[in-house]
């Protein structure tokens, strides 16, 4: 029975990558004095690198104007991402990165159907805490039982950590609750956690494989055709049929022993 829906951040919730902490990157790479640059198709590559710190030392790595000192390398990306995470919040006050299509609509929908919800996210607490009053308003903390950030969870996705997190302060096991994510790290951080996974494509991650997610769609306003049940939209009924098939799978595939990748769903 769905008794939750964890939701990823960057990418579900919002699109924050391209417009958001990309540029937020570039504009501390200058306040840093650094001849730095992430254009959009690079960092879409970084972009496998979870966590905006992790993501600065991946990059330092292929870098010779880096520092070699490797304790001089971390304080450097440290305060970097502190200068991108200032910038990322102003960025947020000036507006443009509101909810993906459908997000709003679908949480009102949980709550009104006794879904608790939750987060689940790599990014740093600050940038929730800059995010959600412009997605959500000012009373965004009454909408989630439990919010797990990068603070919270240092091993980052696909690392099931956050996963798990969330699990334990819900009280839930994994069988009860579906997570929304946006990219391959997401969903495998979610299936390492034993919970189901629906994908909603954000930009970056369009054309990317998600096999072994319980459902994959362009965004939340997609129709939804699923054992029987069919949707004009992902809305309750439809998560908890994608979900109740998903678990139906996942236990057929126990009994049998193989974990055999599942085929993509189509949309
Ligand atoms: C996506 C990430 C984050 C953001 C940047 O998080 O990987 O690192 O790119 O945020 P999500 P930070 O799990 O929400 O998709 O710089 O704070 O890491
Ligand atoms: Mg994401």
């Amino acid at each position: 029975m769905l008794e939750a829906l964890i939701w990823d951040v960057d990418g579900t919730l919002a699109e924050t990558e391209r417009d958001g902490h990309r540029v937020a990157f570039n504009r501390a790479f200058v306040e840093c004095g650094l001849p730095w640059h992430w254009g959009v198709p690079e960092y879409g590559r970084l972009l496998r690198v979870a966590g905006g710190f992790e993501r600065l030392l991946a990059y330092m790595d292929e870098r010779q104007d880096a520092p070699p000192d490797p304790v001089v390398r971390e304080r450097l990306a440290r305060s970097i991402h502190a200068c991108k995470n200032h910038h990322f919040a102003l960025l947020v006050e000036q507006g443009g990165l509101g909810p993906r299509p459908g997000v709003r609509r679908l949480i009102e929908q949980c709550l009104g159907q006794g879904i608790v919800l939750a987060v689940a996210t790599t990014t740093s607490r600050g940038n929730v805490e800059a995010l959600f009053p412009h997605l959500f308003g000012a009373q965004w903390r009454d909408l989630f039982r439990a919010v797990v950030c990068a603070e919270d969870a240092p091993r980052k996705k696909p690392d099931p950590l956050v996963y798990n997190l969330v699990l334990e302060r819900l009280g839930r096991t994994c069988a009860e609750v579906l997570a929304m994510e946006d990219s391959p790290a997401g969903l495998a951080a979610a299936r390492a956690a034993g919970v189901a996974c629906l994908i909603t494509r954000s930009r970056y991650f369009a054309a990317a494989d998600f096999a072994g997610a319980a459902w994959v769609c362009s965004d939340l306003d997609a129709p939804v055709s699923v054992s029987g049940l069919t949707s004009a939209r992902v809305d309750v009924a439809a998560l908890r049929a994608i979900h109740a098939r998903h678990r139906e799978r996942d236990s057929g595939r126990a009994k049998e022993g193989g974990q055999g990748p599942e085929k993509e769903r189509p949309r």
